[in-house]
């Protein structure tokens, strides 16, 4: 019996030291460890040994168990070592290699044309306010100067939510309430960016949503000429300090009297090309004095208290400005359009 546990030993031993996977080494553990192995036959078998030996062989099955039992730990260690070791070696990452380029966005050309006329203007000491885009019919035409029945008002040029409440049709009504809350007896120097709505159909210079920027001036003694220089350091900050402006007469039922201002033509410098309809200028935005009749609604003195109003499109700014040649482009946001005007 000596012999044949000598020999399992050896059989073992050389099975365990063969075995290359974790699987093996549990077959081998199995074969001869397990239940149905040799050593438990062997065990078994021990009623028929004197009493004299039955210590002896017991003692050296148990060896016999336990140095198979530990060739297999020892050789489970080196099999999952030798894995790791191996699994550490192919996810080597190589630290000293450049690094990948996150792709880095920009802020929108409108955006950015909006805080540029932003920074302008605060600059000559106005506020930026903003206001709800769904108005009441009071502050988004009534308070406007804009009474029942004014083409204006057609349902087919706003987007009517209720009889009463529309999509503002311009940012005008931020200055209403603006004025309004204030009750007539401050002065008021605030300029409003937003969007605006109208039931346009889009195309290369129309847009149902754009952008606007308006611009108000309310105290004792304002006047046209406050107006003409403010747009003039408007313009030549904007376009270059070489552009010249000029006012035209118009008309808008919130302002008496009413302009449209023009910039000289930086491509033909007034002699008139294709940019300028040969012209030599180029029209970029509407002002005029603020209506009695506004100022009134506001709770303001028209006698006391005067005031000038502009309103432009940013998105025409920038077209002018970048030769933009279609309002759809700050919409459908087309990267490669976009990527243009990101400042490195
Ligand atoms: C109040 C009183 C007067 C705002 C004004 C314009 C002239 C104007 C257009 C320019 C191009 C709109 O973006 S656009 O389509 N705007 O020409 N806007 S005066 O006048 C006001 C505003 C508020 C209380």
């Amino acid at each position: 019996m000596k012999e044949r546990l000598q020999e399992l030993k050896q059989e073992a031993l050389v099975k365990v030291k063969e075995a290359t996977t974790l699987k093996e080494l549990q077959d081998v553990r199995v074969a001869y460890l397990g239940k149905k192995g040799p050593i438990t036959e062997v065990l078994r078998g021990m009623g028929k040994l004197s009493k004299e030996e039955r210590p002896v062989i017991g003692e050296l099955a148990n060896t016999v168990r336990q140095d198979i039992a530990s060739a297999l730990d020892e050789k489970k260690e080196s099999i999952e070592a030798e894995a790791l070791e191996k699994q550490l070696a192919e996810e080597t990452i190589d630290v000293s290699l450049p690094g990948r380029p996150a792709p880095v966005g920009g802020p929108h050309l409108l955006t950015s044309i909006v805080e540029e006329i932003e920074d302008l203007f605060i600059g000559m000491g106005f506020e930026v306010r903003e206001g709800p885009e769904v108005e009441t019919d009071y502050y988004n035409f009534e308070a406007l100067n804009l009474p029942k029945g004014h083409p204006a008002r057609d349902m087919q040029d706003s987007f009517y939510i209720t009889e009463d409440i529309l999509m503002r049709t311009h940012t005008s009504p931020v200055q209403a309430r603006t004025m309004n809350a204030i009750d007539g007896s401050k002065s008021v120097k605030m300029i409003c960016p937003g969007k605006v709505y109208r039931r346009d159909t889009d195309d290369a210079t129309h847009s149902h949503q754009f952008t606007q920027i308006e611009g108000l001036y309310v105290d004792e003694n304002v006047r046209m000429s406050d107006l003409k220089g403010v747009l003039d350091r408007f313009a030549k900050q904007m376009f270059g300090e070489d552009r010249e402006i000029r006012l035209r007469p118009s008309f808008f039922p919130f302002t008496e009297p009413s302009v449209e201002m023009d910039i000289s033509c930086k491509v033909c410098h007034g002699e008139g090309c294709h940019v300028c309809k040969k012209t030599g200028w180029i029209e970029i935005l509407g002002a005029g004095m603020v209506h009695p009749r506004v100022l009134e609604m506001a709770g303001y003195d028209s006698q006391k208290y005067s005031g000038f109003a502009f309103g432009m499109g940013p998105e025409r700014i920038a077209m002018l400005k970048y030769g933009v040649d279609d309002i759809r482009h700050f919409y459908t946001n087309d990267i490669r359009f976009l990527k243009q005007y990101h400042k490195a």
